[in-house]
């Protein structure tokens, strides 16, 4: 009787322990993940001309975090950019200070007509379907370079 009773509890005490083992092995991928970006892509653009880059910026974090500039081989210069209407007419700025707020357990999207990072002076054409390399970089997480798709813009292409 004793010994019967003795195997199912052994097994549950290994059931335990492996549940035990996994959750702190969640715990510690969530601390490290810190960022984590999806949706990413980029509006397709001829060479010579702009471009800019969209995604949602999520923070898995308790701490506040910001994304605080981006780098690529694809153009001359990068910058943090905000579209917002003025007088009837969209307008895009540099962000101020270059900081794009990611709020603790909070999510930023980077979105046509709102906030993008954008591509100046392209060196190649961006063709849909092309991918190329960009290097996020934040005030805590560590920097991520993401492989980003090229994407068509119908009805939008003058737009940020
Ligand atoms: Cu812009």
């Amino acid at each position: 009787m004793r010994i019967r009773l003795l195997l199912p509890l052994l097994l549950l005490l290994a059931a335990a322990l492996l549940l035990t083992a996994c959750a702190g092995a969640t715990d510690t991928d969530t601390a490290t993940a810190g960022v984590v970006v999806s949706e990413i892509w980029a509006r397709q653009a001829p060479a010579g001309g702009n471009s800019a880059a969209y995604m949602i910026l999520h923070n898995h974090g308790a701490a506040d975090d910001a994304l605080i500039g981006a780098s690529t081989d694809i153009c001359h210069s990068v910058e943090l950019h905000e579209t917002q209407m003025e007088n009837d007419v969209m307008k895009m700025r540099p962000v101020a200070g270059q900081r794009i707020p990611i709020p603790a357990n909070g999510q930023v999207e980077l979105q046509p007509g709102g906030l993008h990072i954008m591509f100046m002076g392209l060196k190649q054409p961006l063709e849909p379907g092309a991918r190329f390399d960009l290097t996020l970089t934040f005030a805590n997480a560590p920097a991520q370079t993401l492989s980003v798709e090229v994407r068509e813009m119908s009805g939008m292409s003058s737009m940020h």
